[in-house]
């Protein structure tokens, strides 16, 4: 198989039920119409432009939905389908793109990508650790839970998927290690979240450290980290726009101030880019229905752009 021009999916995953807001399910139309194809064959992609996956539109609340796993059965539904695209483009050889939808999509690009690439490493950029599980969530929205849920946890703190309807796939899915996993911009963690990162040694990134190192530093590290022992180690990035600060990208559920500034957002997507191991990409939390129309496709906008770094756009 010859590297390039390498083909990229475009996977649609219009996702709201992982969090309360509805609008979320909106992003990939919007990103396709601005002309996210173009951008990426301008890049040297081959592209494979998807329908958007076929997900349960309708709210309608499953009984045996436990109150600490909101909408589970539906979240469920359209992440199991979405594992399965993404196993099996990445089988074919193709780059999966994925474009939330909530980070509840998270769950099924993780599932799809450990199926064919158990040792991929994970750069999670993001203000939340999404690291709570059913048992800790204080609020019940899986978009806080892709990583809590897929993480290789202590017998103690082990997740129970017979208790989350719909989730049955994931009673013998692949799990992530702690090792395998770096966060970059935090700055909104549960108490919880704060002890699981210490006690299983998790490489986080907050803004304090960003602030502190600077964001090439900071990348340095994270890629000094995944890539011990290995330095073609192949890579996923999880891009929750929220990690961006909200001034500059205001149409998203839950926007924590203090965040990723134009450049170090950027910087995160090229030096991801530039480590030349990317093998496949997510970014999520679009909102457009949370701002007036200026943010909102200014907030698009800015995604369009860190898309195309991450998919290989250099300055020079
Ligand atoms: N930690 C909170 C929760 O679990 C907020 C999660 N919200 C996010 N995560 N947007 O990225 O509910
Ligand atoms: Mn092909
Ligand atoms: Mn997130
Ligand atoms: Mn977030």
């Amino acid at each position: 198989h010859c590297k390039y021009p390498r083909t990229t999916s475009i996977i649609g995953a219009p996702m709201t039920f992982g969090q309360p807001f509805v609008g979320t399910d909106a992003g990939p139309a919007l990103l396709r119409d601005r002309g996210l194809r173009n951008v990426l064959t301008s890049l040297g992609w081959r592209v494979e432009d998807l329908p958007d996956l076929d997900f349960d539109t309708e709210q309608v609340s499953d009984a045996r939905d436990p109150p600490n796993a909101r909408n589970c059965s539906l979240v469920a539904q359209g992440t199991s389908k979405l594992a399965d695209t993404v196993e099996s483009k990445l089988r074919k050889g193709h780059f999966p793109l994925v474009i939330g939808g909530d980070h509840s999509v998270g769950i099924g690009s993780l599932t799809g990508i450990l199926r064919v690439i158990p040792d991929i490493g994970i750069i999670w950029v993001d203000a939340h650790a999404d690291l709570n599980t059913p048992a800790t969530s204080g609020s019940g929205n899986m978009h806080g839970m892709p990583v809590g849920l897929l993480l290789d946890h202590s017998e103690e703190n082990a997740v129970d998927f017979t208790k989350l309807p719909g989730f049955e796939f994931l009673i013998d899915g692949p799990r992530i290690s702690p090792d395998q996993i770096v966060y970059i911009g935090l700055r909104d963690i549960d108490p919880t979240e704060r002890l699981w990162i210490r006690d299983y040694g998790i490489k986080a990134f907050t803004m304090y450290d960003i602030d502190h190192f600077g964001i090439g530093k900071v990348m340095d590290m994270a890629f000094e980290h995944l890539n011990k022992g290995n330095p073609n180690r192949p890579l996923h990035i999880s891009y929750d726009i929220d990690a961006v600060d909200p001034l500059l990208a205001p149409a998203t559920g839950t926007k924590v101030r203090g965040g990723l500034t134009y450049r170090e957002a950027h910087f995160v997507a090229e030096a991801a880019a530039q480590s030349g191991n990317l093998a496949s990409a997510e970014i999520v939390e679009f909102n457009p229905s949370l701002s007036d129309d200026g943010g909102a496709s200014e907030t698009l906008e800015l995604g369009e752009q860190l898309i195309a770094s991450f998919m290989g756009k250099s300055l020079l």
